[in-house]
């Protein structure tokens, strides 16, 4: 049934990516609304996405549950036979700020366990999706994960820029680390494309401090089935039910993201996980 489901989600992502490159007053205040949180907004753009989105998911999947950035949630859902986790935006400062560097990220949940991931970048064109056992795909072509040593890799990073009182002094202790470690470092804005970066094999090892369930439900299998390896700062497994760290790499990489965050894995805790 997973395998099917993308071919009844694709042309959805791709319809709802038409809302996004229409867009052309993103970053005006009549469009803009305030979220709780440091400078975390939404447009009315997120909110046409997602209502778009759950439309086109209701009639195509009678019965499905939902929880997406937009709206109240609930995490019990995602116990139920099937819940779509849905980021209709993600990267919405980019999107305001018109850098053409968001995504939409879909994830099929049933009982727990994702079945289904769908990153879709409208920009780009290329939608990324994976489901357990089924390998990744970025438009139909396998996707795999790099070979190259922590030396030669690049990174990329989120700064959680929601969070800057909690978190902004780890994360640039621990991207200065990273720094050093590595090649170089990049920012794009959007978790779920960063993390289809480590899939694709053109970036190597990535965190942020603290994640949504949407930022990375979709993203998290598409790297595993590309043979990555995604955490939690501690090596934990990642969660769906509330904000978690994420630590994404390679089996070459992983390892060392895990020795540099152990020192920060401390700031990874209290009620902004709750
Ligand atoms: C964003 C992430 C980004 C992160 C931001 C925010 P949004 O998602 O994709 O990587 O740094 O804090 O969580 O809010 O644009 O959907």
């Amino acid at each position: 049934m997973a395998q099917n489901m993308i071919d009844s989600i694709a042309p959805l992502m791709r319809e709802a990516g038409k809302i996004i490159l229409g867009a052309h007053d993103a970053d005006s205040e009549n469009c803009l609304h305030v979220k709780p949180g440091t400078q975390n907004f939404a447009t009315d753009y997120d909110i046409a996405v997602q209502t778009f989105l759950i439309n086109g998911l209701k009639e195509a999947f009678p019965g499905a549950a939902f929880i997406a950035e937009e709206k109240e949630n609930n995490a019990a859902v995602l116990q139920g036979e099937l819940c779509f986790v849905i980021d209709p935006i993600d990267g919405t400062n980019c999107f305001i700020h018109n850098c053409r560097m968001s995504c939409i990220s879909i994830a099929a949940v049933s009982r727990g366990h994702v079945v289904l991931g769908a990153v879709y970048n409208p920009y780009s064109g290329e939608l990324a999706h994976a489901t357990p056992g089924g390998g990744a795909f970025v438009n139909g072509k396998p996707a795999h994960v790099s070979e190259r040593p922590t030396e030669l890799a690049v990174a990329v990073f989120g700064p959680s820029p929601y969070y800057k009182d909690t978190l902004s002094v780890p994360t640039f202790e621990m991207a200065r680390e990273l720094f050093c470690s590595c090649v170089d470092i990049h920012r794009t804005g959007s978790a779920a494309i960063d993390l289809c970066s480590i899939a694709s094999g053109s970036c190597d090892m990535f965190f942020e401090l603290i994640l949504q369930p949407w930022d990375i439900a979709a993203g998290a299998l598409i790297i595993e089935e590309a043979g990555g390896i995604i955490t939690q700062i501690d090596g934990s497994p990642i969660t769906l039910e509330h904000p978690c760290s994420v630590l994404a790499g390679t089996p070459k990489t992983h390892p060392d993201l895990l020795r540099i965050g152990a020192k920060y894995a401390k700031y990874c805790k209290g009620k902004i996980y709750e």
